[in-house]
């Protein structure tokens, strides 16, 4: 564990160093916002493998995937802030080239968006996520493994519906209504399908409990990814709201979905 902890440390503190915030402008508040996300999912992935120590063995994996969710995530944070503030500072640049004050200039600076980064992120994580759900039934129930493959492949089909039309490769409203049908899949599968059944069925309080949470997040929490991606496709694409407001759900979605896991794990275990 300490040598994990320090593997993390080792790699995170040259990347710090190297990168060190130096090409972030304290203007560029969707720039902060990545930064700020960043530190959060290092700290969270600090934290769910220091309290892996803490639960009963049948929870570690779930805490584990917890940890790995917010670990790769907080890697692609590093690159996604990158892009972006990497270009709003080049976008300001130009506007005062152009003849703009500098404080015009940042009011108006835009970034790009980190998109093939974020969504090679969400083809990680979203799947790790759904790895999730299944490992919180199995603690108490004997499930099929088909209930996984059909969130599996409906999460596949949101994400690849979102990265086409984002990426201008195909029309980007069909595109977004396809990822919300495949969303709305997910929805009814935990609810009405064999995985809500399922768990209604178990008798174990803490795993309801933590799988109750998990659907509200699916539900409510992913409900925040559809307004960053109309937002941001269309005659007058906003990319400043719609990059904060992906960053906000990335940053309840996978914090606060390993918090409910740690929550029903630290319970069931005492
Ligand atoms: C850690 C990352 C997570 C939990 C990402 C989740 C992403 C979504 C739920 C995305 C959903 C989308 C729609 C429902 C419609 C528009 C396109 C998407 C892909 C943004």
């Amino acid at each position: 564990m300490k040598f994990l902890l320090m593997l993390i440390g080792a790699v995170a503190l040259p990347v710090f160093a190297a990168d060190g915030g130096a090409d972030l402008n304290p203007a560029d508040t969707v720039g902060v916002s990545f930064w700020l996300v960043t530190a959060g999912m290092l700290a969270a992935t600090v934290f769910f493998l220091v309290e892996r120590d803490r639960v009963h063995g049948k929870w570690k994996t779930s805490l584990s995937v917890a940890a790995l969710v917010t670990g790769i995530a907080f890697w692609h944070y590093l690159y996604m802030r990158g892009v972006w503030s990497v270009s709003w500072n080049e976008s300001m640049q130009g506007l005062v080239e152009g003849g703009m004050t500098e404080a015009e200039a940042m009011a108006a600076a835009e970034g790009s968006s980190p998109t093939t980064y974020r969504y090679i992120d969400w083809l990680i994580t979203v799947p790790l996520q759904i790895i999730e759900f299944y490992l919180i039934l199995k603690v108490c129930t004997n499930v099929a493994s088909s209930m996984f493959w059909k969130l599996l492949v409906a999460s596949l089909v949101m994400l690849v519906g979102g990265y086409m039309g984002e990426m201008g490769m195909a029309n980007a409203m069909v595109c977004g209504v396809v990822a919300l049908l495949a969303w709305i899949y997910i929805i009814y599968e935990v609810f009405a399908g064999e995985a809500g059944k399922l768990n209604a069925s178990s008798g174990n309080a803490a795993a309801q409990s933590a799988f109750g949470t998990i659907r509200l997040i699916v539900t409510v929490g992913w409900a925040i990814y559809p307004i960053g991606y109309f937002l941001g496709i269309g005659e007058n694409p906003d990319m400043g709201n719609s990059n904060l407001i992906y960053n906000l759900a990335d940053f309840v979605n996978k914090i606060a979905f390993g918090l409910a896991i740690y929550v029903a794990a630290v319970s069931d275990s005492e």
